[in-house]
C-alpha cells in the first residue's frame, strides 16, 4: 500500500552539518560492495536496515551482520511485502534494476536504485514515468545515486559557476579513469552485457562524468562523437574459462553543450594506477575550476594573475557546499560521506523538503540517453544529437 510519506518522516531540523538527521527504514536488495555502502549510509543517517535480500538466503544471511541488517530474507517479495520497509534500495547487478525498481514502486515504496537505472532508454523511460506517477500520487521519492554530486567541493564548483564568478564557460573537459579491469584475468559481471548492459565503461563511469559535468555547469551535452576500445578482447573468468568480451573497456568522446561550451573526455577501466579518478575541469572567461575525485577535499581555482587551491573548510565554503561539509577542516571526507549525504537528502525529500541537486530517476534517464548517443556514435562513426 501507499505510504503516508509526509506523516512518516517529518523533516527534522538541520543538524550541525546542515543535513537532516531523521532516518528511514530500508530494505536492501543486493549484498555486494554497494549493498554495504548503502546500508552504512542508512544507519549513519539514523535509519534502520530492516532486511536484506541477495542472490539467495545463504548469501543474505552471511552479509546481514556486516550490513547491520535486522533480518536476512530469501526473496525480494518479502522485502516488498514488509510494511516496516519504507525505502527499497536496489543494489543488484544492472539487468535487475528495471524489474526490481518497477516492483518496488508498484509496492508503494520509495526507491533508491543504483545506476545505471536501466541498460536501455526504454527501461529508463518506463521507470522515470512510474516515478513521476508515484511522486504525484503520494509524494514518493525515486533516487539514482550520482553520488559524486555530494562532495562539498563539487557543490562549491556548482555555486561558483552559477553565480557567474567563473564567467562564460567555454570548455569543460576531463576523464574518469580506473584500472580494476586492466588485466585479461580481471573479470566481473559488468563485463557481460547480459548482466551489466551493453554500455560498460561509459554506462558504469562515463555516466558519472557526464552527470557531474551537467550538474556543475548547468549545461547539457547536446552533440557528441565517440570512439570505443575493447583493450582485452578475451577475459578469463574466476572459473578459469576464457570468454570473448562484448563490452568496451574505454571510450573517448568530444561534445558540445547547449550553452556553446566544447569539451572532451577519456573514460577508461584499464588505465594502470588510476583507481577512481574522475577529473573535471571547467574553464570560463574569468577562471578555471578543477576537481579530482581522488583528492576530494580540494578544488583548484586557476586565474591569469593568482591561482590557488581551495581546501574544504566549512568556515569558508558557500552555504550550499557547507551543508555537505560534515567534519571540521582537515578531517578528510570522502566517498562514503557522499552516500551518507545522499541518504540524508533522500530522507529530507521523503519528508517533503526536496533538497537542491538530489539525483532522481529523471537523471537516470538522462544517463541512459547519453549512453545511447555514445553507442550510436560508436556505431556510425559520426556526430550524434543527444535527445533532451
Ligand atoms: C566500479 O566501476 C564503480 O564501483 C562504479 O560502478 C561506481 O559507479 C563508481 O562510483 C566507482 O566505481
Amino acid at each position: 500500500g501507499a505510504l503516508a510519506a509526509r506523516q512518516t518522516f517529518p523533516s527534522s531540523a538541520p543538524d550541525e552539518g546542515g543535513l537532516p538527521a531523521a532516518g528511514y527504514r530500508a530494505g536492501i536488495l543486493g549484498a555486494g560492495f554497494m549493498g554495504g555502502v548503502h546500508s552504512r549510509a542508512v544507519r549513519t543517517g539514523g535509519g534502520r536496515v530492516v532486511s536484506v535480500a541477495a542472490a539467495d538466503l545463504d548469501t543474505a544471511r552471511a552479509a546481514a551482520p556486516g550490513m547491520g541488517a535486522e533480518r536476512a530474507v530469501g526473496s525480494v517479495q518479502e522485502v516488498l511485502d514488509d510494511p516496516e520497509v519504507d525505502v527499497v534500495h536496489v543494489c543488484t547487478p544492472n539487468h535487475l534494476h528495471v524489474p526490481l525498481a518497477r516492483a518496488a514502486l508498484e509496492a508503494g515504496k520509495h526507491v533508491v536504485c543504483e545506476k545505471p537505472l536501466a541498460t536501455d532508454v526504454e527501461g529508463a523511460v518506463e521507470l522515470a514515468g512510474l516515478a513521476a506517477d508515484a511522486r504525484a500520487a503520494d509524494g514518493r521519492v525515486a533516487v539514482v545515486p550520482f553520488t559524486y554530486r555530494f562532495h562539498p567541493m563539487v557543490r562549491e564548483a556548482r555555486v561558483r559557476v552559477r553565480s557567474g564568478e567563473v564567467g562564460a564557460v567555454s570548455l569543460v573537459h576531463g576523464s574518469y579513469l580506473q584500472d580494476w579491469l586492466l588485466r585479461d584475468s580481471d573479470d566481473n559481471w559488468r563485463v557481460d552485457p547480459a548482466l551489466g548492459g551493453a554500455s560498460r565503461a561509459f554506462g558504469d563511469i562515463g555516466s558519472h562524468f557526464c552527470d557531474l559535468l551537467e550538474f556543475t555547469t548547468g549545461h547539457r551535452i547536446v552533440r557528441l562523437v565517440a570512439q570505443s576500445a575493447t583493450v582485452n578482447p578475451r577475459r578469463r573468468g574466476a572459473d578459469g574459462v576464457e570468454r570473448e568480451v562484448a563490452t568496451e573497456d574505454a571510450v573517448t568522446l568530444q561534445y558540445a553543450t547547449d550553452a556553446g561550451a566544447l569539451g572532451s573526455a577519456v573514460i577508461s577501466q584499464v588505465s594502470a594506477g588510476r583507481k577512481n579518478r574522475l577529473f573535471l575541469e571547467i574553464s570560463g572567461s574569468e577562471s578555471t575550476l578543477s576537481f579530482d575525485q581522488e583528492q576530494p577535499e580540494l578544488l583548484w581555482e586557476g586565474r591569469r594573475d593568482a591561482s590557488r587551491l581551495l581546501v574544504r573548510d566549512p568556515e569558508s565554503l558557500s552555504a550550499a557546499a557547507a551543508r555537505y561539509s560534515r567534519l571540521p577542516a582537515g578531517h578528510a571526507q570522502g566517498y562514503q560521506d557522499c552516500f551518507d549525504a545522499l541518504v540524508a537528502d533522500t530522507s529530507a525529500a521523503i519528508g517533503g523538503d526536496v533538497p537542491d541537486g538530489l539525483p532522481t530517476f529523471d537523471d537516470g534517464l538522462r544517463a541512459a540517453r547519453l549512453a545511447a548517443a555514445v553507442a550510436e556514435s560508436v556505431r556510425s562513426g559520426g556526430w550524434v544529437e543527444v535527445a533532451a
